[in-house]
């Protein structure tokens, strides 16, 4: 039998800038399911793979991060932890601050955070600022209150934060043997594009913009090449498709309703030195690509996930994958998390019977 998952720091510790004494803070987070999708397949011509991020304990990638930046935390001694969050990032820092007995801030969008998220933040014992304004007002306020008292930021510009999540793309390949061709996610905050990029990038024995100037991101090639990277945002919430910051940002997926990307600078030169794209998908694709996850693949995502799959059917339909190609999709977070628009307008009464053979047959049509 395989040895049980260790959780991303002991199973990448060659890989990360940790001492062997420093104490992980961890959940054993990663280890996440990767998952062939042949629905995606057939519609794609490609073979496509979901890479099911809702999976880890907090039910978003997010863990990868902050059993990082929470373990850094806790070496430098520092009490207390600060972020602004869409929601994933709240949930996570709340979990692995509480496991490390640490005092949580969480700065978040007033009125623009799913329920299940939010009700993550509050059970983890986080405090909670509501803020009037949007994500990016919110990483402005964390900033300064990092700048101003002794709180650690835990947003991903933590650079611990995109060194745990890089772990993702070592999975994949140590999963397939090999990079994909094109590896595709939704782009919000854009740290975890940079991330991967960063991660694939160390697997071929190459460093990107994001990496930590650490002796573990020179070890020696395990595969020689590297995936495309293929960004994908909500069209009303896509700075870098218009190459400007989008004052106010909407999008159905919450998640990535973010106009000014911390990471900008990294992802850009992901998505440039990979030869891939940052594109833009409607709400209703990314609607219409939750459904079918969830009705064909077997896999429930919250909207936001939802958008890498929907830019690789929106290439599709445009004729731009490659036949055949091996394309991984990033599904980052769990649809538990915000039941609420996974359901919409759908039907939530169904008829009752009585608990008995004939009349539940004749009504399902099975009699
Ligand atoms: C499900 O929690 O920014 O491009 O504050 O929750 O690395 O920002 C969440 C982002 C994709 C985008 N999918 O990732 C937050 C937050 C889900 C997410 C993204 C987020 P980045």
């Amino acid at each position: 039998m395989a040895a049980p998952w260790r959780g991303v720091i002991a199973e990448y510790a060659d890989r990360l800038p940790f001492e062997p004494e420093e104490h992980a803070i961890t959940l054993l987070e990663g280890g996440t399911p990767l998952i062939e999708a042949p629905a995606l397949s057939e519609a794609t011509g490609a073979e496509v793979y979901v890479k099911v991020e809702g999976a880890n304990p907090t039910g978003s990638f997010k863990d990868r991060g902050m059993t990082t930046a929470i373990s850094k935390v806790v070496s430098n001694g520092s009490q207390a932890v600060v972020c602004a969050s869409t929601g994933n990032t709240s949930a996570s820092a709340a979990a692995y601050a509480a496991r490390a007995g640490l005092r949580c801030i969480v700065a978040l969008p007033v009125g623009k955070i799913a329920a299940g998220k939010l009700a993550q933040a509050i059970v983890h014992g986080a405090e909670l600022v509501q803020v009037d304004g949007n994500f990016d007002d919110c990483l402005r306020l964390a900033r300064a209150l990092a700048h101003a008292y002794p709180v650690s930021l835990v947003n991903s510009v933590n650079p611990y934060r995109l060194q745990g999540q890089k772990t993702a793309a070592f999975e994949i390949v140590d999963a397939l043997g090999c990079a994909p061709d094109i590896h595709a996610l939704p782009v919000g905050n854009a740290g975890n594009i940079s991330a991967y990029w960063m991660g694939y990038s160390e697997y071929a024995g190459m460093t990107t913009a994001a990496s930590l100037d650490h002796p573990s991101a020179r070890r020696g090639a395990v595969v020689s090449t590297r995936p495309r990277m293929w960004g994908f945002q909500a069209e009303g919430a896509a700075p870098f498709v218009k190459d400007a910051v989008v004052e106010n940002p909407e999008t159905i997926a919450t998640a990535i309703r973010i106009g000014n990307p911390a990471s900008w600078a990294y992802a850009t030169a992901a998505r440039d030195d990979s030869g891939g794209l940052i594109d833009a998908v409607s709400d209703a694709d990314i609607l219409d690509a939750q459904a079918l996850l969830a009705s064909e693949v077997g896999v429930f995502v919250e909207p936001a996930s939802a958008a890498s799959v929907a830019g690789v059917l929106k290439k599709a339909r445009a004729g731009q994958v490659p036949s055949g190609a091996l394309i991984v999709c990033t599904v980052t977070g769990n649809g538990l998390k915000d039941t609420a628009t996974a359901l919409g307008e759908r039907e939530l009464d169904p008829t009752t019977v009585p608990a008995e053979l004939e009349p539940a047959a004749a009504l399902l049509g099975l009699a």
